[in-house]
This record gives C-alpha cells, sequence and structure tokens, in this order.
C-alpha cells in the first residue's frame, strides 16, 4: 500500500476531532469490522465519532455490535467536522436515508475504498485497490500513520472485515502483506478463534438445510461444469425462515464445487434480479460482466441487476455473457 496516501489519510484522521462514520447499505463483514474497527479507536483515543447503521446487520455480526452505534435515527450531518464512508464504491450505496444522500456530498466527505472502480465521490479519496479489505486500509493508517491505539477490540472488529473479505485467507485477494496484517492484528489482540467460530462456524440449523435444498433444487451448470448458479428464490427463504441479508457467504456452496469457474446467485428484487457473481481464476473477470449490467466489483467478486420479468429470463441473459467469458 502506498505510504504517502495511508500518511495523508492518517493526517486527516489525527486532524479532525468530530466523525461520522458512514458505510454501504446491506452491509458485509467489511463494511461492519471497518465501521466497528474505526468508531473504537477513535473514541478509545479521545475523539469524538459517531457511526451510523441504519439496518439491522446479518445475524452473525449481532453479537458484536459496540455500545454506542447509531441505529435509530439518522445524524445530523452538519455537526461533524469529518464525515467518513467506508468500503462504498458508489454515493448511492451509501447506508443513510435517500433524502440525506445529496446534502452529504457537499459535506467534508472522506472515502475510504479498496475498490477499484470506486467512483471518487468524496472531497477526499482514499482509494486503494490492492488492500484486501477497507479494515485493512484502516488498519495499516492507524498503525503506520497516526500513532493511535488500537485495542483487542478494535483490532477483533478489523480482523472481521479482514477475515469476511477474503473468506477467512482462502481468496485470491489474500498475498503476503494481507497475512502480515493480518498478524499484526492478532498481535494487538485480536480474538481470532471468538471471530472464526461466530463467522464460520455458526450457521443455524435452518439455514443449512436451507442451503442443502437450495443445492439440491436450484443449482444448474453449465459449460462442462465451468460454471455454477442458483436462483435464491424468495419461497425458499422464505420455507426456512432464513432472511436474506443473512445469505453473505452462500455462494461459497458455489464456488467449492470442483471445476467451477463461475459462481452466480439470483435473488429477485424490484422488477427484476440482483446477481452476486464469483470468479476462481482471474482470466474470467466477473467485474466485467457486472460492468456491463451496470454493477460493479472486483474482478473475481462482483454484483449486478438485471431487469427482467421471470427468472428464467435473467438466467439466459447471464448464460449468454458468461458463455462469451469463457470462451
Ligand atoms: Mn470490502
Amino acid at each position: 500500500m502506498t505510504k504517502n496516501i495511508l500518511d495523508e489519510l492518517g493526517s486527516v484522521i489525527k486532524g479532525n476531532d468530530n466523525f461520522l462514520l458512514l458505510t454501504h447499505e446491506k452491509p458485509d463483514g467489511d463494511a461492519i469490522g471497518s465501521l466497528f474497527g474505526l468508531f473504537t479507536v477513535l473514541r478509545e483515543n479521545g475523539k469524538k465519532a459517531d457511526a451510523y447503521l441504519p439496518e439491522k446487520p446479518p445475524m452473525r455480526y449481532a453479537p458484536f455490535v459496540p455500545e454506542g452505534i447509531i441505529t435509530d435515527k439518522a445524524p445530523d450531518l452538519g455537526s461533524y467536522s469529518c464525515i467518513v464512508c467506508l468500503d462504498t464504491a458508489t454515493s448511492d450505496r451509501i447506508g443513510i436515508e435517500k433524502s440525506l444522500k445529496e446534502k452529504l456530498l457537499s459535506c467534508p466527505l472522506i472515502n475510504i475504498d479498496h475498490h477499484p472502480d470506486n467512483k471518487l465521490f468524496g472531497r477526499q479519496n482514499f482509494i486503494i485497490p490492492d488492500a484486501a479489505a477497507t479494515a485493512e486500509i484502516i488498519f495499516v493508517t492507524l498503525q503506520d500513520s497516526t500513532g493511535m491505539r488500537i485495542s483487542q477490540t478494535a483490532a477483533t472488529f478489523l480482523m472481521m472485515g479482514l477475515l469476511m473479505d477474503t473468506g477467512g485467507f482462502r481468496f485470491d485477494n489474500t498475498g503476503a502483506s494481507t497475512l502480515k496484517n493480518a498478524s499484526g492484528l492478532m498481535a494487538a489482540g485480536a480474538d481470532y478463534s471468538r471471530l472464526i467460530n461466530a463467522l464460520f462456524f455458526s450457521q443455524p440449523l435452518n439455514f443449512v438445510r436451507m442451503e442443502a435444498e437450495l443445492v439440491s433444487r436450484n443449482l444448474r451448470t453449465s459449460f462442462s461444469g465451468r460454471y455454477a448458479w442458483a436462483y435464491l428464490s424468495d419461497e425458499i427463504l422464505a420455507e426456512f425462515g432464513v432472511e436474506k441479508r443473512d445469505t453473505e457467504s452462500l455462494i461459497d456452496i458455489l464456488r467449492q464445487i470442483q471445476g467451477v469457474e463461475i459462481a452466480v446467485i439470483l435473488y429477485r428484487k424490484d422488477d427484476g434480479f440482483k446477481i452476486s457473481l464469483r470468479s476462481k481464476n482471474k482470466k474470467y473477470s466477473v467485474a466485467k460482466v457486472a460492468r456491463a449490467l451496470n454493477g460493479g466489483g472486483h474482478e473475481l467478486a462482483a454484483g449486478a441487476f438485471i431487469k427482467a420479468g421471470d427468472v428464467s429470463e435473467a438466467e439466459k441473459i447471464l448464460l449468454d455473457m458468461i458463455g462469451e467469458l469463457l470462451g
């Protein structure tokens, strides 16, 4: 990671006192870990800081929510000297009331992210695409460029972000520096075994049964098994009492299949289908597919939306695009 950028970010953090922290809607582990982690460090180092999380977080993160997170009422944007947006590629995805989004863009907004297609909507933008997670950018900045103390609690939050965005250090974004920074977080006291148990070994039984049903009923493959997809219908979620927000890692059941290069989960939203895409091979960029559908993301993990009346229509569009990608 570029030292200059981190030093500049470190100065912004040191030079302000009154922070509001935001992240993206439908927050995932990196969004939540970055938000809670930076919030904790700022408060523990004598800064005034609020963090806003308007949505109920996915179940696996519920035991980690720290005291003092604002969840119920929209923050008064004018009362902060620095607003930090974490892990969010485009301003329309910021987790805040729609009516406040425009005003937000005229505030002193700092944009910290690792998505390569970040739209640079902040007054200052700290985008580091080679970071495995936004939580990693936060950790390295705090450690190397601010001299602030990182407590065990804060280290645990930041490790959460790093763990979830690397799939427990299994994905391609795991490099030597990722593991070095993970080691730094462990040295700072991150509660690794609590995280592993909560994040990876705590699926409720109804969720595991839903997964089994999804695989046996809705899993499809094509191109000699190189493409696997499944339609996660509202019906199957309702049948097993699973909430959409708790399906963040569901796509890994497709990704783990031998020979699969590209995995996709589709689910209904409004007048079409949201799609979540993963690739196991740098040769096949799912970000490219996502961008062609007005979505975006990382080369190996991306998302988009297809307007379509029924799922077979959306599946057909995808099948053509993925066929072309796989060649
Ligand atoms: Mn992230």
